[in-house]
């Protein structure tokens, strides 16, 4: 049997870096799309640099997306490539829709025009529920719950849904969408709420246990709920998606959901403190043995918020045999642990 070609845009982020490593353990030949930047930008995939086939490109440039796909002829196509912070949508939505959202058209073009048989995982998210509570059935958002994106990140990624979907029934081309919660793990980008809490306590105890001078943590809202699960459990169902007969859309999730201040909690419980919170709103603090560690900086607020998250990935189990190994707990003290090591 000849040997897959897959190409991963997004390679050198979380996602696309975990994803390369298991693929190649499955024997794929990988080839990623990165983008040149002034400084190193290859940190997540260094260990593996050697057994890669890089190529430079930009999702927002169609004309390299298309010669790159018609030079390397891929059997499967992994979209990771995206501005997926929510947060910074707000402040750069027009590049935020061309990248993600005409980005994906972008892919898709060129696969139909150079290689329509090849198989494409669109990287879709639960931002698209948008987390205001009527639109949620009791066990959770699934595949087929009414969507209502509250960020320029959730309505790009709408368009890259649907767009998804329009190429699959117009032109019976093989794409799926996974619909995948929040997940998070060693790799994290360290903006993103969990690592930035992991990162921030964990240097806070080493200050504290050496009589270093240290910053608090400064949080936006602690009472947004997600369902977080663990990133490498969540690749394999990207996988899984493009390995079956008929192309689908899925959620995957862990079908639990917790507030920041939930995650925040089990951190100070693996650092050895026990967190007492004084005060409410921008006042709110977080105080162990008498030491401020977290305090509000309304600045971290979004002008709309994503209340609750909570995923029913019954499809994925039911069809892809695939459930979440690692739940919430044990995935906050391995981030936790993973950064008190460094
Ligand atoms: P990430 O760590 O932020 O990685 C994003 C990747 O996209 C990086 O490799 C980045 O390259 C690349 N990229 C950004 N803009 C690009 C452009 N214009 N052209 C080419 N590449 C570009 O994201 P992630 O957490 O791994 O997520 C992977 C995908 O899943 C994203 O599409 C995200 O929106 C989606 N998603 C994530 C989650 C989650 O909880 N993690 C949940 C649902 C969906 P640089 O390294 O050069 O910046
Ligand atoms: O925020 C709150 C914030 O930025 C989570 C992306 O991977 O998952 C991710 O999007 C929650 C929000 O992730 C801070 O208001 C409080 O309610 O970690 P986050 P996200 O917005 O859920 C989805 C599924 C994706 O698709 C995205 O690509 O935490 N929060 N204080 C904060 N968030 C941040 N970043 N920083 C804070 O200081």
């Amino acid at each position: 049997m000849s040997v897959k070609k897959a190409l991963i845009t997004g390679i050198t982020g979380m996602d696309g870096s975990h994803l390369a490593e298991f693929l190649l353990e499955k024997g794929y030949d990988v080839h990623g799309i990165i983008r040149r930047t002034s400084t190193f930008n290859t940190d997540r995939i260094d260990h593996i640099f050697d057994k890669l086939k890089l190529h430079y490109g930009d999702v927002t440039d169609p004309l390299v997306i298309s010669n790159l796909i018609s030079q390397i002829q891929p059997d499967e196509v992994y979209n990771l490539a995206a501005q997926s912070h929510v947060k910074v949508s707000f402040e750069i939505p027009y590049y935020t829709a061309q990248c993600d959202g005409l980005g994906t058209l972008a892919i898709l073009e060129a696969v139909k025009n150079h290689c329509p048989s090849a198989k494409v995982y669109q990287a879709s998210t639960s931002e698209l529920y948008g987390g205001m509570g009527y639109n949620m059935p009791e066990n959770g958002y699934n595949e087929e719950s009414k969507m209502h994106p509250r960020s320029p990140y959730g309505v790009a990624k709408l368009y890259a849904l649907w767009i998804s979907r329009n190429y699959r029934e117009s032109y019976g081309m093989f794409v799926c969408n996974g619909i995948l919660f929040n997940h998070e793990g060693e790799r994290r980008g360290e903006t993103f709420v969990t690592r930035k809490i992991t990162l921030a306590l964990s240097n806070i105890k080493k200050s504290i246990d050496t009589g270093r001078d240290f910053s608090t943590l400064k949080l936006g809202n602690l009472y947004s709920k997600r369902d977080w699960g663990y990133a490498k459990d969540y690749i394999e169902g990207m996988w899984l998606m493009l390995q079956q007969d008929e192309p689908d859309d899925y959620v995957l999730a862990t079908n639990e959901t917790h507030s920041i201040k939930e995650f925040v909690d089990i951190c100070c419980k693996e650092c050895g403190w026990e967190i007492n919170w004084f005060g409410s709103g921008e006042n709110e603090k977080g105080i162990v043995n008498g030491i401020t560690v977290v305090e509000i900086d309304k600045k971290y607020y979004r002008p709309a918020e994503v209340n609750v998250l909570l995923g029913d990935y019954s499809k994925a189990k039911n069809k892809l045999g695939w459930e979440p190994k690692l739940r919430f707990n044990d995935l906050v003290k391995l981030m936790i642990n993973s950064d008190l090591k460094k």
